[in-house]
């Protein structure tokens, strides 16, 4: 591979990201994934995993490339953004699709952190003969697969905080509902609802704001919804229990008049343990990410146990609310911002592993 330069690698690679972006909101518990095949700078076909229990992106790579004479695959690179799976799950082992084809040279970005794989399939193609390239452009490779490597490793979601808070610093009014954020900012928390695949609120939330939590104003999917409540009871006219996005229950003392299509958990009785056995019940579901979007209380609660990966912020910097419910505060973490018209959005990621 010697002629190959470092920046058709990386041309290529990032390629393979988009495409793995195109199964964003659908492949969890799996990771989005994507893949190239190619003979030099010429593409020859291309592949993602497009949902959760269908086929995997090297594998749609090679069968798009079926009708490709055997003397061009035999030149060929595959890039892919994973490595390759080593086992049979929903899926035939990826390694050996490509074991069995002519391709010679594999070209991945991150090892996969499934102990079922975790660098089994690269020692594989390298003992078979096969050029293996690890390690283009890992750190966006890593990015694309943090939920997935948050599963796998510590057996629980990422966990996203988000708020909407006054330039103020005020997050709204007791008991009302008050607007911070811009019509451009509505749309973003949309398209976070398609990537991110769970939204919870507490109890209070769906008492006073009654959200639908699911999205309507971007492309995509919905998340499943989850409600926190250590209250005794809940109204049961709330947009929440409706059929349309799956909707877990996390309460208490199980609330009798909630319908049937919510699943109920009760929680433990030592309110310090509740989020914990939230973030661990939720790998029973395919949720490999979870955002958090209120109230203030139940906000504080994963702040104060710092059970938290990254919070973002929406702050409306033409809002003045003078007085009201304040905004968490959090000092000193790396940080990143940008403008959304007149809102300021800014995400703050943990330094603390947990
Ligand atoms: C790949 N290519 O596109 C993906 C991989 O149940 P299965 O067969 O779908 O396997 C799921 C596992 O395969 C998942 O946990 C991860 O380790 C890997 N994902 N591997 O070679 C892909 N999505
Ligand atoms: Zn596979």
């Amino acid at each position: 591979m010697a002629e190959t330069s470092d920046r058709l690698l990386e041309t290529m690679m990032r390629r393979c990201f988009d495409l793995a972006r195109q199964g964003q909101g659908y492949t969890s518990p799996n990771p989005m994934v994507g893949s190239v095949l190619a003979v030099k700078d010429q593409v020859l076909s291309e592949g993602f995993h497009p949902r959760y229990r269908q086929i995997h992106a090297e594998a749609m790579a090679l069968n798009n490339a079926r009708d490709v004479p055997h003397n061009i695959l035999s030149q060929a690179t595959l890039y892919v953004s994973l490595e390759p799976c080593f086992h049979y799950g929903f899926n035939p082992p990826c390694v050996d699709r490509i074991l069995e084809s002519p391709v010679q040279n594999v070209v991945i970005s991150c090892m996969d952190p499934n102990p079922l794989v975790a660098g089994k399939s690269i020692a594989r193609l390298k003992a078979s003969g096969r050029s293996v390239t690890l390690g283009i452009l890992a750190e966006e490779g890593e990015q694309l697969i943090r939920a997935f490597r948050t599963r796998m490793t510590k057996e629980r979601p990422y966990v996203v905080l988000k708020w909407a808070e006054s330039n103020d610093g005020y997050m709204g009014k007791p008991g009302q509902n008050v607007r911070i954020s811009n019509d451009l900012s509505q749309v973003l928390t949309h398209r976070w609802r398609h990537e991110l695949d769970a939204f919870l609120v507490g109890g209070k939330t769906v008492i006073v704001d009654n959200p639908q939590l699911n999205n309507r104003l971007y492309w995509g999917s919905s998340p499943h919804r989850i409600v926190y409540s250590t209250h005794a009871s809940l109204p049961v006219d709330r947009a929440i229990w409706k059929a349309d996005c799956p909707t877990i229950l996390f309460s208490v003392c199980k609330l009798p008049d909630i319908p049937d299509q919510v699943q109920q958990f009760e929680l433990p009785a030592n309110r310090s343990e509740h989020l914990r056995f939230m973030l661990a019940t939720l790998m029973h579901f395919p949720i490999n990410s979870l955002l958090v979007e209120g109230g203030p209380h139940t906000l504080q609660s994963f702040i104060d146990q710092g059970v938290w990966d990254e919070v973002r912020i929406i702050r409306g910097r033409n809002q003045y609310l003078g007085s009201g419910l304040l905004a968490p505060t959090l000092r000193g973490r790396r940080t990143k911002r940008f403008d959304l018209g007149d809102d300021e959005v800014v995400t703050i990621f943990q330094d603390n592993d947990w």
